[in-house]
């Protein structure tokens, strides 16, 4: 691919990269302002992916509109046929899940495993999601009254803004998408500025499955699209994934403005390695959790407690393995971690393992250093890095680092281990690695997070079941599962009366 020519004004097509557009009110359109940026490749700088309409409040007006108009339509439209329209984007979705992927490891650096995970999610979301279109079960129950007929059922709740994350470019985007759809809301993305392709790619292929105009708008570009979706009026519903400090600017905003909010943050995650672990397999896990994606997913493993009985067996298989992971581009076969996702990233991760280096009693045990020569000399990237002997209250051992960077904190019951386990803000993911199933149960009741794995890492859950997390992790709600559609419905309570008087609950007294 050739190398962009810097456009003086941000206006002018530059030659040999790719143009990309909003999608509106089903046409492709630029921005209303004509400003564009860049999509760049992590692991190269030089490589440009595309360029993308930048939006401001107009854009994210004329989206509303649209996504207003075809609402009723949508609405009207019986929930089973709706479905079948997002059955045939899950065909399409995966009918193109290899250059979806090698798309997405271009624009978002990680490995075209772990991209084509993310593409089987979104595909896996859609038909797991479409299938409640036959189902959407309400539930009916007794009137007081005699001749009179209660039940329950779920209506969509209007226009849903969607802001969605760069770690997972088409899952994330699919876990807020699908059941808005579903549910009967029209939408409008405000996609992650460092990924706006893979969100570009599951629109095109919702315009491809013949999702009518207007019912998924999409507007790209940087927090002026996105807090303009926020406050806009006619928007009901915003569901966010990102950053705590956004998330909670944006709930404050939704708070002032009566919208319903959905939030989606940080996490803290921790795997507990038991003294009765499977070492080789927790060293397997640990790697696994820690450093896929690069440590950039709300999930990573980013905290390992060891007990100390197999604290030094499991500190030295682990460095071990650590050292020898293989650093590059995504694009490479035999790349295990990729590259983060762009010099702000990079600097703050850097910018924690110089926290990690000064605090009195962790170890820098592997990595620590940025990667800046020869095939890493354009990219952002960084050695995967662990930290050991931490002390729990460490702010390596409290805050999340979103990068390749995990903290082993040594234990001595497993009282303690748990107690480290929930003391931070977050309650995303937990895990231990025990073979006594007593033990195993006891860490299950009392890991306080929204999700708790046994003998694996923190990381890897299935859409079919509820996601999120506990404390600050997010607001309460549930993305995935059946649970997702308390986010994107609200319940009707309908009551008819056939006894052809009236009837007055809770005053009249009904004769046995
Ligand atoms: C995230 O961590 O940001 O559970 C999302 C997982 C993936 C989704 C992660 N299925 O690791």
């Amino acid at each position: 691919m050739a190398k962009a020519t810097k456009a003086k004004d941000g206006k002018e097509t530059k030659r040999s990269v790719k143009t990309y557009h909003n999608y509106i009110g089903g046409e492709w359109v630029k921005s209303a302002s004509g400003d564009w940026f860049e999509n760049v490749n992590p692991a190269d700088r030089s490589d440009i992916v595309g360029r993308f309409p930048k939006s401001n409040a107009e854009d994210v007006d004329r989206a509303v509109a649209a996504a207003k108009e075809s609402a009723t339509r949508w609405r009207r439209t019986p929930a089973p046929r709706r479905a079948e329209i997002l059955f045939k984007l899950g065909e399409i979705l995966r009918e193109n899940k290899q250059r979806y992927s090698e798309e997405m490891t271009r624009e978002m650096g990680k490995v075209l495993k772990e991209t084509g995970g993310d593409v089987q999610e979104a595909i896996d979301c859609t038909y797991y999601t479409a299938g409640e279109g036959r189902r959407l079960h309400g539930f009916t129950t007794k009137a007081e009254m005699p001749n009179k007929y209660a039940m329950c059922e779920r209506q969509p709740v209007g226009i849903c803004g969607l802001i969605t994350p760069f770690n997972f470019p088409m899952a994330i985007p699919s876990w807020k998408l699908i059941p808005a759809l579903v549910c009967g809301n029209t939408v409008v993305i405000k996609s992650g500025e460092d990924v706006p392709l893979s969100t570009i790619n599951l629109v095109k292929a919702c315009e491809d499955a013949g999702i009518p105009k207007g019912v998924v708008n999409v507007v790209n570009g940087f927090g002026e699209a996105g807090a303009a979706l926020v406050g806009h009026d006619d928007v009901r519903l915003i569901s966010f994934t990102g950053s705590t400090d956004t998330g909670k600017k944006i709930a404050e905003q939704c708070a002032r403005d009566n919208k319903i909010v959905s939030l989606e943050m940080g996490g803290k995650n921790a795997i507990i390695i038991n003294d009765d672990a499977d070492i080789d397999n927790a060293v397997e896990g640990s790697l696994w959790g820690a450093f896929g994606t690069s440590g950039q997913r709300c999930t990573a493993s980013s905290r390992l407690v060891v007990h100390k009985k197999v604290y030094k067996k499991f500190v030295e298989r682990l460095v071990e393995r650590v050292g020898k992971l293989k650093v590059g581009n995504g694009l490479d076969p035999k790349t295990e971690v990729g590259p983060v996702i762009n010099q702000q990233a990079m600097d703050k991760i850097l910018g924690y393992i110089e926290i990690g280096k000064n605090e009195d009693k962790a170890t820098l045990a592997v990595g620590g250093n940025a990667l800046r020569r020869g095939k890493y000399k354009n990219g952002f990237f960084i050695e995967p890095t662990v930290f050991t002997d931490a002390d729990r209250n460490m702010r390596i051992s409290q805050e999340e680092i979103f990068g390749p960077v995990t903290t082993v904190i040594p234990f001595s019951d497993l009282d303690e281990a748990i107690d480290i386990v929930n003391d931070v803000k977050y309650g995303l993911s937990s895990a231990i690695y025990t073979q006594d199933v007593n033990k195993a149960f006891y860490a299950m009741q009392e890991l306080y997070t929204g999700i708790c794995y046994v003998n694996s890492a923190t990381i890897g859950a299935e859409v079919h079941l509820p996601f999120g997390g506990t404390k600050g992790t997010g607001n309460g709600h549930r993305e995935a599962g059946t649970q997702v559609l308390d986010i994107f419905s609200e319940w009707k309570a309908i009551y008819v009366d056939f006894s052809g008087r009236l009837q007055k609950a809770q005053i009249d007294e009904v004769e046995v």
